[in-house]
């Protein structure tokens, strides 16, 4: 809350017909600005604009800089550069009179800000809040900045409230058909109240938890607004209040959810329903929020509400649900955002997220793990936010008709390119859910590392990545379902004419399907292998990718991991003999897996081994993959070891997530990396990848 101010309270001459005489504004909004809209998807529907900054004294200039270019700045409101409620009260003003925001230091203008606001040049400045907040020598500043001709005045009372009550009185007319009120102590509630005011050239009024200033009565009196509009609950605006209030102004109304994100979200959807277009910010700091306000209210004709983001990979549920209802055409992004947080705001607007929600939760201790329903979100959140290098699409449909989501990653990625291909996948087995996370950070790693990491960009721009992030959704899904874990392994298929539900899918491949006891033929067994090769539509359908990537007679893939847990240990083929060399194995193939896996294992610290000296598996996956294709295949057994856990389905805590999948970093791009000429691994480049050897970067 705003401290006592010494400081002067200058009347300072009624802006008049200001609500009236605002200018509509001539050229409709693309985003934050109008102008140039920056599609960032060729596909999308939604155009998205940035105002961009590191923090927000920056943003503030981007966007007074945006401002300025629809015409002359009149005034300008010089705020804090702290996060403070009276200067969000300045929002609404500013908006009304089409004044841009900046922000000042409490001894000095930023450098930046300085030559800003010369650039503007506006008739006014409205320094708002107290010398403690914008002491004199900023006045001084501004006044030599700006010369004779403009104006320098300051709006400021004791408190925060009292200096919004003055912000009001010298602009809003009487008889005002809407104002706002929220906490003086609640930041973002000022600031989504402010958006919203701003919005319906409104003002807006601040209170405390528990007191309701005798200023905010007076200018609420003054207003006798017809309708009143609380933003915040009880825990920000106390009953005793809003019993005040009422005693004001006869409908008061309150606008209130369960954080800062759903109080944003409640706002928007309850006020602006018919919004094409959102403001869209952090909600943890205001890295620009404030200034934006203005330069987006009033321009598009069903407003501009704000809503909130937080930290991480995904949306809050509250702002993810407003885009849906809302699916704005623009949004405009006020300060940095993650990237997948942009993307993810981006697909839910243009409805390229959010139909089939997923509804299985992981138990609530274990929230950490991606949950079915996020996955999609998650990897199309990728897609859209690095669109030339990511193309998310379905392998096709589970037992229970869910989708097989993968994603294709590499330059160009829309192009079939003669590049090196890798196939990356993972939860065969529905348990196995550190693999899906495996997989996740892999795409992670590949995209956010693309600029800044040179590796990365070497393996991305000359290989073409694939991965399916869970072949068993249907297993994944039931064994986590209700909230708790159910020892789950294989898919959910029906089983003619018997209740046990499954198959074992990686016993379900065709080569040497059944042959060697390596599985089981009954239905209810862990490992059974299904009535015949290929019964189960899960693995069809990656036989039948891979298949699809035999381009001109070859099979483009040529390193393939799938990601199982556990064992801490990686595997090749054959598992379903014991023997190293049976004739279907290659010895200089084998020398070669050997070589791999000992080379992988070496930078994770897993045990290189033969599949089959694990146990003997037949019907498995990396079988079939080498002996249909060559393709050096391997199983990674995640973490832990067997020594750890014993054998079996576990569950670790989701607090190894993050340490587990960084911890194959290495591994994992040394097999993208050895898709170019798995040979290269004895030393036989020359001999069996001439064109590979010529240029040694593939
Ligand atoms: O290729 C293999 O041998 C895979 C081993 C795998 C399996 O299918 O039995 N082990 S797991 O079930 O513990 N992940
Ligand atoms: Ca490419
Ligand atoms: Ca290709
Ligand atoms: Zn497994």
């Amino acid at each position: 809350m705003a401290s006592s101010r010494p400081d002067s309270r200058q009347p300072r001459p009624k802006v008049s017909g200001r609500v009236a005489g605002i200018a509509v504004l001539a050229c409709f909004v693309a985003g934050c600005v109008p102008g140039v809209p920056v599609p960032l998807s060729p596909g999308g529907g939604v155009v998205t604009s940035q105002l961009e900054g590191a923090d927000r004294v920056a943003v503030a200039i981007s966007a007074s800089t945006q401002l300025s270019a629809r015409g002359a700045v009149p005034v300008v409101y010089l705020v804090a550069a702290n996060p403070d409620s009276e200067a969000a009260a300045a929002a609404p003003a500013a908006a009304l009179e089409g004044g841009a925001i900046l922000h000042a230091g409490a001894t000095a203008l930023a450098p930046a800000v300085a030559t800003e606001l010369a650039r503007l040049a506006p008739d006014r400045v409205e320094i708002v809040g107290g010398t403690s907040t914008i002491g004199k020598a900023v006045v001084g500043q501004v006044s030599s900045l700006l010369g004779e001709g403009a104006s320098v005045e300051r709006i400021a009372g004791r408190t925060a409230p009292e200096t919004a009550a003055l912000l009001s009185a010298g602009l809003f007319a009487p008889s005002a058909p809407i104002a706002f009120v929220a906490s003086a102590d609640a930041y973002f509630d000022a600031l989504v109240a402010a958006s919203a005011a701003a919005n319906v050239k409104a003002p807006l009024l601040l209170v405390t938890r528990d007191t309701l200033p005798s200023s905010t009565a007076a200018e609420l009196r003054r207003l006798s607004p017809d309708r009143l509009i609380v933003v915040g609950g009880k825990s920000a605006v106390s009953e005793a209040v809003l019993a005040g209030l009422r005693t004001v102004v006869p409908v008061v109304e309150q606008i209130s959810g369960s954080d800062r994100y759903s109080t944003a979200a409640a706002v928007a959807t309850k006020l602006f329903a018919g919004a094409e277009s959102v403001l869209a910010t952090a909600g943890t700091a205001d890295l620009g929020a404030l200034a934006a306000i203005p330069l987006v209210a009033g321009v598009a004709p069903d407003g501009t509400p704000l809503l909130l983001t937080q930290p991480g990979e995904q949306l809050p549920v509250a702002t993810r649900d407003a885009l849906m209802a809302l699916e704005p055409a623009f949004i405009c992004i006020a300060g940095p955002l993650p990237p997948l947080i942009r993307g993810e705001l981006i697909g839910y607007s243009d409805g390229r997220l959010g139909l089939p929600v997923e509804t299985a939760t992981y138990p609530a201790l274990d929230s950490g793990w991606h949950e079915p329903g996020e996955l999609y979100t998650v990897i199309k959140a990728t897609e859209i936010a690095y669109p030339s290098l990511v193309s998310v699409f379905s392998i096709g449909k589970s037992a229970e008709g869910r989708d097989i989501w993968a994603a294709k990653i590499s330059d160009n990625v829309s192009i079939d390119e003669d590049e090196p291909e890798v196939l990356v996948d993972a939860l065969h087995h529905a348990a196995e859910h550190l693999g899906v996370e495996q997989a996740l950070y892999l795409l992670n790693t590949l995209t956010s590392g693309y600029a800044t990491d040179k590796e990365i960009r070497r393996l991305v721009d000359s290989r073409e990545i694939w991965i399916i992030f869970a072949v068993n959704p249907d297993g994944w899904v039931y064994d986590i379902s209700g909230g708790e874990y159910h020892w789950w392994r294989k898919s959910r298929q029906h089983n003619f004419n018997n209740p046990n539900l499954g198959v074992d899918l990686n016993r379900n491949y065709s080569y040497m399907w059944g042959c060697c006891g390596g599985s089981d033929s009954r239905v209810w067994a862990w490992n059974y292998r299904g009535p015949e090769p290929f019964s189960a539509p899960e693995t069809r359908a990656v036989a039948n990718f891979v298949a699809g990537r035999v381009v001109n007679g070859e099979q483009q893939i040529k390193t393939h991991v799938t990601l199982h847990s556990h064992g801490e240990m990686v595997l090749y083929p054959m598992s379903y003999t014991l023997q190293r060399l049976p004739s279907d194995m290659d010895p200089t193939d084998y020398s070669v897996f050997q070589a791999m896996a000992r080379k992988m294992a070496a930078t994770n610290g897993y045990k290189a081994q033969q599949s089959s000296q694990q146990y003997p598996t037949d019907g498995d996956e990396i079988d079939w993959m080498y002996a249909t294709y060559r393709i050096f295949s391997f199983t990674f057994e995640l973490y832990p070891t067997e020594e750890q856990a014993g054998k079996g389905i576990v569950y670790p805590s989701d607090d190894v997530i993050a340490r587990q999948t960084a911890r194959n970093r290495s591994a994992l791009l040394y097999l993208i990396d050895a898709a170019a000429c798995p040979y290269a691994a004895i030393g036989k480049a020359a001999q069996y990848c001439a064109a590979v050897a010529a240029s040694p970067s593939g």
